[in-house]
């Protein structure tokens, strides 16, 4: 049975978030800024939303060459501990959906591969479903859209994610790998830079198609071994990169709905526990320790929050865990009167287990 994988990237992730958190934003143009210390008038344009686009604004721009395009724009710094929170809490819907929980590969802050071929069976009918099902999943909890690629491997699946922007799911399947693929420029295929572009160009190759067809040995003649079967592969819809989880600096977290919307701090509480516990079979699995506990409240009106803590040094315990967790929680329960939807907790700054189990090897 061959693999199926599924890429998803988040549309217009900075922006889109800031026209979560402002709904007056939405149909204006929306320009997130990285501002530099020469304050507004330096800074380039991290991302913007599709109306932004429209008027021909770019990532990368100058924000002053943004204004200029489209004054009436909504120009907003960006906020990336925050793009962060919400990216980790995207991450683990995904990875539920995976095969299994090392089936899933982060590869941005709003882009993941995960393999599916054993939950769908190797059936691209079934594949859709659960690519439909990760859209759904993500707009219910965290009320962003983003765009889904399934195929045979990570690079047509990836190519399939970017083929229908915002909000769109593009299947492809074994036996239209090379229909998708072949009449594309070179330039689109995953992995080929402006300079590779280039030199393909200068050999009279700008079409995928005509990469597929080149000779390997020409290829190797340019680009060398490696990078020339590369291409000829790639130009093929060949990948074989597995899917996998690439360091453990990433985090560990684990989300759920409470039984319905409420305040009530035991529901809370033990919700939080079983979450806890979630967590912590996964930290002694991967063998590492945490040195960030973060606590995530969604509440009724859909409003996020979270508080992070950082301790002295790394540990892997259970109690550690669960009481920092408890602490920030209640510190949620006492500022806010609104009822909670669902909660979560998560460790950061992952490390290596070293052979020390506890605190009480320091
Ligand atoms: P992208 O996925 O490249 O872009 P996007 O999600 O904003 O839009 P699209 O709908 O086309 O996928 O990047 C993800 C985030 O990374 C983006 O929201 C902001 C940030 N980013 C920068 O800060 N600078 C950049 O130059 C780019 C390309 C992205
Ligand atoms: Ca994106």
């Amino acid at each position: 049975m061959g693999r199926v994988i599924i890429h998803v990237d988040m549309d217009y992730f900075y922006a889109a978030i800031e026209e979560r958190e402002d709904p007056s934003l939405r149909d204006k143009a929306v320009v997130v800024c990285m501002y530099s210390n020469r304050g507004e008038s330096g800074g380039a344009v991290s991302t913007s939303n599709y109306i932004a686009r429209e008027a021909g604004i770019r990532s990368a721009m100058p924000c002053k060459l943004a204004r200029s395009k489209k004054p009436d724009a909504v120009f907003l710094p960006v906020r990336k501990p925050f793009y962060e929170e919400v990216s980790a809490n995207i991450m683990e819907i995904l990875r539920s959906n995976a095969d299994t929980e090392e089936a899933f590969e982060k590869i941005s802050i709003d882009e993941a591969f995960l393999e599916i071929t054993v939950s769908c069976k190797g059936d691209y009918g079934l594949a859709e479903e659960i690519g439909l099902r990760i859209k759904q999943e993500v707009k219910e909890q965290e009320r962003i859209t983003c765009s889904v690629g399934i195929g045979p491997n990570k690079l047509i699946a990836k190519m399939a994610s970017s083929y229908q922007k915002p909000d769109g799911i593009t299947i492809v399947r074994p036996e239209d790998v090379d229909g998708f693929l072949k009449p594309m420029p070179v330039k689109e295929l995953w992995g080929i830079g402006k300079v590779t572009e280039e030199k393909l160009s200068e050999m009279g190759i700008n079409k995928v198609e005509e990469l597929a067809s080149c000779d390997v040995m020409e290829l190797i003649a340019v680009f060398g071994k490696n990078k020339g079967m590369w291409l000829k592969d790639a130009a093929s819809g060949i990948d074989e990169s597995p899917v996998k989880e690439r360091t453990a600096t990433d985090q560990i977290g684990r989300m759920a709905s409470l039984e319905h919307d409420s305040r009530n701090e035991n529901m809370i509480f033990s919700l939080l526990e079983e979450l806890v516990d979630d967590v912590m079979e996964k930290v002694r699995k991967r063998k590492v320790s945490f040195r960030s506990v973060t606590v995530t409240v969604i509440f009724s009106n859909f409003k996020t929050s979270t508080k992070s803590r950082t301790l002295n040094h790394a540990v892997n315990d259970r109690d550690i865990l669960i009481q920092n967790a408890r602490e920030m929680m209640k510190q949620f329960l006492e500022k806010s009167e609104i009822n909670f939807r669902r909660i979560g907790v998560r460790v950061d700054n992952l490390q290596e287990n070293t052979g020390q189990k506890s605190l009480f090897d320091f």
